[in-house]
C-alpha cells in the first residue's frame, strides 16, 4: 500500500540487520512440515496468546492465528505487565502440531495444546505439573519417548532440566533431572534439543535477554546427556559489538528440505544516545547455520531479503478480527462487537487491572497510526502502550480531544484541541525523528482536512524497554472510555521498507 507521501523507493537489506517478523515477537520457535515453516512467539499479558506464523521460505511470514484463544487452563486478562505467557516451543509429530509454553501467572506448570491445523482450532490448554520453570522444549527419541527439556527454577535445581512426559495424558513420567548448568554465563535458559548426525544437540540461551545475550550449545550421544559444551561457546552473540541488532539469543534451529540448517532468534534494534533505547520489544531474526567440526555456526548474511511493507488498513469488514488484534486486559470478545464494517467497543475491566483495548503490535521504527472514530455514543482513547505504567493516549469525546502521558507514577494532561473536531474525528499517533537523542519522538495529533495538527510531542524513550523494563514492546490501538465507540478504520503506515526523507 502507499506509505508516507515523502517516502521513496524500496531498499534491500539482509535479515541479519532487519527482523523477519518485526515488532514485539520474541522467543521464536520454528518447525518445518514438508516445504512449510511454522513459527510461534511468546505473548506475556496479551490475549489471544502465542501468535502463529507461516512461511514458505523462512523470510516472508504471515500470521495465521493465535494458539491460546482462552479455552482450557489459559486464562486471559489475569497477567500483569511482562507476566503471563513466556517462551513457547512448536513441534510437529505424526500429523499434529504440539505447542508447549509457560503461564508464569498461574502458579507454575507447563501449558500444553495441540492442533492438526496450526491456524486453529487449538485444543483447550492443559497443564503438565511437576516441572517448575520456564521455556519448555519438546523432543522425541527413536522409541517415541517424549522429553520436556526446560529451564528449571526449582530451588536447588536451577539450570536446564529434563523429564519424560506423556503428552496425551499431560503428565510427567519421572522426576526431572538437571542435564546442564550452561557455560557459567547468567541465566541458562531457552533450551531446544535436536537430533543430528548421531548427536543430540542442546542449544540454550545465556547471558540474560539484554545486551549480554547469546547462544550456547552442548552435545551428547543420548538425549539425557551427559552433555559436553562446544569449544566455541557462545556460538552466537552480539555482545560488546556495535552491531545495529543487539540482545541476540534465544535461538531455535530448523533443517531445510535441502539438508541445510537455519536459526530463528530474538534481537532488538536500539536507537538514540547511550544507553540506546529499543521500543518495539524483542523481534524475530533469521540466520543460516553451518555445521563446522560438528558444531553450529551462525551465518547472518545467508538470507538476503527485501524489508517487508508492514502497513495495513483494517476496516473490520469481517468475518472475525484479523489475528493481529490483541488485548492486554479483558479478552477481545468481552468488549469488541464486530458490526462490520467497523467495530464497536465498550469499556471493560479485568483482574490484572490492565487496560482493555483493541491493540496491535507496532512493527516498525518509523510509523503512524490513524484511527477513524465515531464518538457520538461515548468517549474514545487511542493509545500507545509499553506497559501499564508507560503509555500515552489521545482521548476524544464531544467534539474535543486531549492527550495524556503516563511515565511511571506521573500522569499528565499534555495537550488539547477544544473545538471543531466533530463526532467522527480521525486521531493520529506517530513515531517521528528524534529531537532529544531518544529513539524517536511520539506525536499525538488530530487530523483536520487530511493534515495532522499536533497536540503533544515527547521523547519516545519514555515508551522504551530501557526505561520501562520488562519483556514486551509497544502496542498501539483504541478503547472505549465510556459509552460505546465505533471504530471505522485503523490505518497503520510503516516506513521501514522505504528510503528517503521522512515527514
Ligand atoms: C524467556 C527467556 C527469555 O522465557 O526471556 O530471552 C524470557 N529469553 O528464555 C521471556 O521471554
Amino acid at each position: 500500500m502507499t506509505t508516507f507521501e515523502a517516502s521513496q523507493g524500496r531498499r534491500r537489506e539482509v535479515a541479519g540487520t532487519h527482523p523477519v517478523i518485526g515488532g514485539f515477537h520474541p522467543d521464536p520457535s520454528v518447525c518445518r512440515v514438508g516445504e512449510d515453516y511454522y513459527l510461534v512467539n511468546s505473548s506475556f499479558e496479551y490475549s489471544p496468546g502465542v501468535p502463529v506464523w507461516h512461511s514458505a521460505d523462512l523470510v516472508r511470514w504471515t500470521q495465521i492465528g493465535n494458539a491460546l484463544t482462552g479455552a482450557g487452563r489459559f486464562r486471559a486478562g489475569q497477567a500483569g505487565a511482562s507476566r503471563g505467557i513466556y517462551a513457547p516451543t512448536l513441534r510437529f509429530r505424526a500429523g499434529r502440531f504440539w505447542l508447549i509454553t509457560t503461564d508464569v501467572s498461574s502458579g507454575g506448570g507447563q501449558l500444553l495444546t495441540s492442533a492438526t491445523d496450526p491456524a486453529g482450532p487449538w485444543a483447550p490448554a492443559v497443564v503438565i505439573d511437576g516441572l517448575e520453570g520456564i521455556d519448555p522444549d519438546l523432543a522425541w527419541d527413536d522409541d517415541g519417548a517424549c522429553y520436556v527439556t526446560y529451564c528449571s527454577t526449582r530451588p536447588g535445581m536451577e539450570g536446564i532440566a529434563q523429564a519424560r512426559v506423556d503428552l496425551e495424558r499431560a503428565v510427567a513420567l519421572e522426576e526431572p533431572r538437571l542435564v546442564w548448568r550452561g557455560t557459567g554465563l547468567a541465566f541458562p535458559e531457552a533450551p531446544h534439543l535436536y537430533r543430528r548426525d548421531g548427536w543430540w544437540y542442546l542449544v540454550i540461551a545465556e547471558g540474560g535477554t539484554e545486551r549480554g545475550h547469546g547462544v550456547c550449545v552442548a552435545r551428547a550421544r543420548n538425549p539425557e546427556g551427559p552433555f559436553q559444551p562446544a569449544p566455541t561457546n557462545p556460538v552466537f552473540s552480539h555482545r560488546s559489538t556495535t552491531h545495529p541488532v543487539q540482545n541476540t539469543g534465544h535461538a531455535d534451529l530448523v533443517e531445510t528440505p535441502d539438508g541445510g540448517w537455519a536459526a530463528v532468534y530474538l534481537g532488538v534494534r536500539p536507537r538514540g544516545t547511550t544507553p540506546m533505547f529499543h521500543v518495539n520489544g524483542r523481534e524475530t531474526f533469521l540466520a543460516g547455520v553451518d555445521w563446522i567440526d560438528g558444531w553450529p555456526r551462525f551465518d547472518e548474511d545467508r538470507f538476503a531479503c527485501e524489508i517487508p511493507d508492514r502497513s495495513f488498513v483494517d476496516t473490520f469488514a469481517g468475518p472475525g478480527l484479523h489475528p493481529r488484534w490483541v488485548s492486554p486486559g479483558a479478552p477481545l470478545q468481552e468488549f469488541v462487537t464486530a458490526t462490520g464494517p467497523g467495530v464497536t467497543l465498550a469499556p471493560a475491566t479485568c483482574p490484572s487491572g490492565n487496560v482493555s483495548a483493541l491493540m496491535a503490535r507496532v512493527t516498525d521504527e518509523r510509523w503512524r497510526l490513524d484511527v477513524t472514530l465515531d464518538t457520538s455514543g461515548g468517549a474514545a482513547g487511542v493509545l500507545l502502550r509499553l506497559d501499564d505504567q508507560h503509555w500515552c493516549e489521545l482521548r476524544a469525546a464531544d467534539g474535543s480531544a486531549h492527550a495524556v502521558l503516563r511515565i511511571g507514577p506521573l500522569e499528565s494532561r499534555v495537550g488539547e484541541a477544544t473545538t471543531g473536531l466533530g463526532p467522527a474525528p480521525t486521531v493520529r499517533i506517530a513515531s517521528e525523528p528524534p529531537t532529544h537523542g531518544g529513539p524517536d519522538d511520539i506525536a499525538l495529533s488530530v487530523v483536520r482536512d487530511g493534515r495532522g495538527v499536533t497536540l503533544a510531542r515527547f521523547d519516545g524513550r519514555y515508551l522504551s524497554t530501557e526505561v520501562a523494563g520488562g519483556f514486551t514492546g509497544r502496542t498501539a490501538g483504541v478503547r472505549a472510555l465510556s459509552g460505546t465507540v465505533h471504530v471505522g478504520s485503523v490505518r497503520y503506515e510503516a516506513d521501514d521498507a522505504y528510503t528517503g526523507p521522512r515527514p
